[in-house]
């Protein structure tokens, strides 16, 4: 099956047993009847498992050429989980320019717990060997990074991984399936926050995780059911539904991301623009190798380099929209020094590029020509 066919019908019965409805019913119900103890139809308590949970978990295997899915209730929570497969002493190794709260969750909570963590540039394989020793046991590679739009090569980090028996796992957030099937390059683990694309809508947060292996899924599992972060049917549903467009939405976000790119790029009034379509961007060439576009995430800085001109702008956009995520049909910008990455303290910020005048677009899936105006118009 092809991909644009596995959104639809990847891992799904064509229609419900029991009254033939094309898209599955929502179970929404905490338990279910057993006739003897134990003698259940396969699901038995929905923390466990939930029919419409399972059918998007088996769309997420499928989209990801997985064979394993787990649905959790954010992207945080997914996150947390595959921490969970550690013990104190153990060390990974993560991408430097990262999501701001995953960064908040290695540091403030798993490196209390005795997880260490080293924060590197990912930008040549090389680099990361010296912070490999007996007790590392995951790279954690975030690509396209959030805000810096880094391209890291995954076949790099799986080669590296397989020479020192480390798992590799990839928060795939920004490029989606649509663009990125990090299992076929050599990663263990896919991750998403399925809040964003997946979801496509901005009404649910949800995180996913795919894998392989049946003992790594086995392992997670076990750590969804018994710490519980886990999604309910509704949005379980409604993410199924956003999948099943996912295809059509990332090729207009790709095109329309492409456009304010190098819109920005020719304007006066702003100084750098972060987009992987460049060629002159440091890892094109690993994104065109990679990728099968460029995504809808653009970020820049204003020519006057202060946070006064950032602030100025994101309160002069009309048809984008001032907020947090990103993902969604709707064009958003947002401030990551203040907002998304806040929790990363200032001189960690600065050592990956996060300036006060740096502003993120997700740009969603409107007229390009309307987009195109709003931005004139709020750079002024
Ligand atoms: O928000 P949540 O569903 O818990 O997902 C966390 C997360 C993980 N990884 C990446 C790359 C992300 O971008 C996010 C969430 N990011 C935002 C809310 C944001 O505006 O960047």
């Amino acid at each position: 099956m092809k991909f644009n066919t596995k959104t639809i019908h990847g891992g799904q019965q064509n229609v419900d047993p029991a009254y033939g409805s094309v898209m599955p019913p929502i179970y929404q119900t905490t338990t279910f009847k057993q006739s003897t103890p134990g003698g259940h139809k396969g699901f038995e308590y929905s923390r466990s498992g939930n029919p419409t949970r399972a059918a998007l978990e088996r769309s997420l295997a499928s989209i990801e050429n997985g064979n394993f899915g787990l649905a959790f209730g954010s992207g945080l929570a997914a996150i947390d989980a595959v921490l969970k497969l550690f013990k104190p002493g153990d060390e990974i190794l993560s991408t430097n320019d990262l999501y701001g709260g995953s960064y908040r969750l290695f540091t403030g909570i798993f490196a209390d717990l005795g997880v260490k963590f080293h924060f590197v540039s990912m930008k040549d394989a090389i680099d990361i060997e010296q912070y490999i020793n007996k007790n590392t046991k995951m790279i954690w590679v975030e690509t396209p990074t959030n805000p810096m739009m880094n391209i890291i090569d995954i076949e790099a980090m799986f080669r590296v991984a397989k020479e020192y028996n480390l798992l590799v796992a990839v928060d795939n957030t920004f490029a989606t399936p649509y663009l990125q099937q990090p299992l076929d390059l050599g990663a263990d683990l896919v991750m998403y926050s399925a809040t964003k694309y997946l979801g496509g809508h901005s009404d649910v947060v949800m995180g996913g995780l795919v894998v392989k292996d049946q003992k790594l899924a086995e392992k997670l599992y076990f750590i969804q059911n018994a710490s519980g972060a886990v999604c309910g049917p509704q949005d379980s549903f409604l993410v199924l539904r956003g999948i099943k467009t996912l295809h059509l939405r990332m090729q207009r976000h790709c095109e329309n991301g492409e456009k304010v790119a190098r819109f920005l790029k020719d304007h006066p009034r702003v100084d750098k623009v972060y987009w992987p379509g460049f060629k002159n961007h440091p890892n094109h060439n690993i994104a065109k190798k990679q990728m099968n576009g460029f995504g809808g995430m653009v970020s820049f800085t204003t020519a006057e380099g202060t946070l006064e001109s950032a602030v100025s702008f994101v309160e002069k956009i009309k048809v984008f929209t001032l907020a947090e995520s990103l993902g969604g049909v709707e064009s958003l910008a947002g401030h990551p020094a203040s907002m998304t990455h806040a929790s990363i303290p200032r001189e960690e910020r600065a050592k990956t590029g996060i300036v006060d005048s740096m502003i993120r677009l997700s740009v969603g899936i409107e007229d390009e020509e309307d987009l195109i105006n709003d931005l004139k118009q709020a750079l002024g």
